[in-house]
């Protein structure tokens, strides 16, 4: 075997160990989830034919001709029994795109498809799709919400950076045959909406997360909304059902993560919330429930965060920020939550329908206020005390 074909070898025994490598728990078992030690998805995971020309003539220093960033945000599904994940995956040039990866158990063993998905152009092009939510919805169809981004067209001459944010939607039975539909149209940009999987008063029911401005989320929070026509998605009225607070987690920003679980206590839902800071916007991840009939109010939402940034996952290519779009929840009751670290690669932690549910129904709710914080804890002092254990 001559250097060249070595070479190339080497790059797929070292891809392979890498994909094959057994995931295990790590850290702390807290008692509401569990970590595991290796992100189940990472730039290197992609297909090396997606990155490699393998012609010695057209290639001759073997060198990776599209790279790849990172790998984040992804939505996920339980499809065909199989844990699978619909990543973004952000090249070097900074456009991402989608790409299925499945696994067998749901924490290593992820292989992506042989290609990324196939989407077809909006009516208006856009520069940029990513952060998929994939939502089973009870009309039978399998659907994508996503952010789509284009370039302001009303920027000044020599402004680069203004963009504007909408929902773009998806249907698709397979997962590689997708039909696009038109994006959602509404007042407002829009980012991290997402389809609630059930019809509510016989219309398609979205989360939203109405913006002033690509980045400014203005005053409200994670919004609600009703569609009549997903093949024409249009929303008028929406309501705010999670809203943004001083001095919390969330007092910058906030939006829906992945689909709602529907569990016996009300609809399960991870989010995300950002505050500022010296060393910039901080990125955490929280739970709250609403009611299983009227899953626009609120009945329960502990204080702060559920999941923040531990370690390595505090470093990457936008720092100190967890995201989650994607969770599973196997027939045994198993949650499976996928989320990105830094906007680099995707980790999965694990826990359960009724440990979530628990941490959500019997954490304190946040006061608001420093002497409700201190309440709270001395409630608990006392309760213990009650039960023998006064230190
Ligand atoms: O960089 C952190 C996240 O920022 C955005 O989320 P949000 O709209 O809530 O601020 C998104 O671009 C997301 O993809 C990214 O992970």
């Amino acid at each position: 075997m001559d250097n060249y074909q070595k070479q190339i070898e080497d790059l797929y025994r070292r891809h392979e160990a890498l994909l094959s490598t057994v995931n295990t728990p790590w850290g702390e078992d807290n008692g509401i989830f569990r970590r595991y030690r290796n992100p189940v998805l990472t730039a290197a995971h992609i297909p090396l034919t997606w990155r490699y020309d393998f012609s010695r003539q057209r290639n001759p220093f073997l060198q990776e001709r599209i790279g790849v960033n990172s790998v984040l945000n992804s939505g996920a599904i339980l499809f065909e029994g199989r844990y699978t994940l619909v990543a973004r995956v952000e090249g070097v040039d900074r456009k991402s795109y989608f790409a299925v990866a499945q696994s067998d158990n749901g924490v290593d063993n992820f292989r992506f498809w042989d290609r990324p998905v196939l989407l077809d152009e909006s009516e208006e092009e856009a520069v940029n799709v990513y952060d998929m939510r994939l939502t089973a919805h009870e009309d039978g169809w399998i659907y994508g919400v996503f952010c789509v981004e284009r370039k302001d067209p009303d920027a000044e001459p020599g402004d680069l950076s203004s963009a504007i944010a909408s929902a773009g939607i998806a249907r698709t039975h397979d997962l590689i045959h997708w039909e696009r539909l038109p994006d959602l149209r509404c007042k407002s940009q829009q980012r991290n909406v997402v389809l609630h999987p059930e019809f509510v008063d016989g219309k398609y029911a979205l989360y939203t997360r109405p913006q002033n401005g690509f980045i400014e989320t203005g005053q409200g929070g994670i919004g609600w909304a009703l569609v009549d026509d997903i093949t024409h998605a249009e929303i008028g009225e929406e309501r705010i059902i999670n809203y943004r607070h001083y001095h919390t987690i969330k007092e910058l920003k906030n939006g829906e993560g992945p689909q709602p679980i529907k569990t016996s206590k009300g609809w399960l839902h991870l989010a995300h919330g950002v505050r500022g800071c010296a060393s910039g916007l901080r990125y955490v991840l929280y739970l709250y429930l609403t009611d299983l009939a009227r899953p626009w109010e609120l009945t329960a939402e502990p204080a702060g965060y559920f999941m923040a940034p531990e370690g390595e996952e505090r470093i990457g290519d936008v720092s100190n920020v967890l995201f989650s779009n994607g969770w599973i929840e196997a027939p045994d009751g198993t949650v499976y939550i996928y989320y990105a670290s830094s906007d680099t690669r995707m980790h999965v932690a694990v826990s359960s329908v009724d440990r979530l549910l628990d941490y959500c129904l019997h954490s304190p709710a946040d006061g608001f206020r420093t002497g409700l914080s201190v309440k709270a804890v001395n409630e608990l002092i006392d309760l213990n005390a009650a039960c023998g254990y006064s230190r």
